[in-house]
């Protein structure tokens, strides 16, 4: 039996890896950030979905509404994962995400992966942890990849890039069964790797973050993947640049070298 779960793990990550490493185009701001990050261009999804194909990325990370109206134009050309969870940043007081789509359904979209994000520290905490339990067994049932955004958040949680949260955050996606974690940058390679060893046979992703320059970009995703990670989400550190296309060339060349 064991060697057989092996494969499967093995076959569900290949869909949306190569040889071991990946890139993600990011796109489920229109909830998290609203029109302030989809400014020109990037309010379109099909630019977006564009950049992904011609970019050549492993995977598009769309909430569902999106999926439904546009992915089913690029469904032959790249691999899909749903946001299942998400939140607007209207709301304030301590941070919760509920999901608003399911796994049956994101299995309709197409998905090859499902995310989900966790507020670890947040007051709410604890529904999170119990919604990613249930969406980790039902995405098992379809062969589907879990990937925690796993983002430490909250008024309890005063060092959210420090080494130790972070590494508790990429920790916390291995305790629970997740296949991937996608965790923020704490500002070193010594410290990237701290989390990736604390993550365990539990492959680690960067999440771009905000926009800084291509320089500063590409410094930082060399450090990630010499710690050991296995690639990036990245959403506004692309789509945001005049040349989404130019900076995927130098991302991929540092990811797939
Ligand atoms: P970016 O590369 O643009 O940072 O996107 C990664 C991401 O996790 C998105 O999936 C999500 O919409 C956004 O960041 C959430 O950012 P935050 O919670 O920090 O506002």
């Amino acid at each position: 039996m064991l060697p057989l779960l092996r494969k499967n793990e093995m076959d569900k990550l290949s869909k949306i890896t190569t040889n071991g490493k990946a890139i993600y185009l990011a796109y489920d701001h229109g909830i998290e950030h609203g029109p302030v990050d989809l400014k020109g261009r990037s309010l379109d999804p099909d630019y977006i979905l564009d950049i992904a194909v011609k970019g050549g990325y492993n995977a598009i990370v769309l909430q569902k509404g999106v999926a439904e109206k546009y992915y089913p134009a690029y469904r032959d050309k790249i691999p899909l994962i749903v946001k299942l969870n998400g939140k607007t940043r209207l709301v304030g007081g301590e941070p919760i995400s509920s999901q608003v789509c399911s796994v049956a359904e994101a299995v309709e979209l197409g998905a090859a992966a499902v995310g989900y994000t966790v507020y670890l520290g947040s007051q709410y905490e604890a529904k999170m942890l119990e919604e990613f339990g249930r969406i980790e067994e039902e995405a098992d049932k379809h062969n589907l990849v879990v990937i925690g955004w796993m983002y430490p958040r909250g008024k309890e949680v005063k060092d959210d890039d420090s080494p130790e949260i972070t590494a508790y955050a990429a920790r916390v996606g291995l305790e629970l069964g997740a296949d991937m974690v996608k965790i923020k940058y704490c500002g070193s390679k010594e410290c990237f790797a701290q989390a990736v060893r604390a993550a365990g046979k539990t492959k680690v992703v960067l999440s771009g973050g905000p926009k800084v320059s291509d320089e500063e970009f590409l410094e930082i995703v060399e450090n990630i993947m010499e710690a050991g990670a296995i690639g990036l989400a990245v959403g506004r550190n692309v789509w945001q640049k005049e040349s989404p296309l130019d900076i995927t060339q130098k991302i991929k060349e540092i990811v797939f070298k």
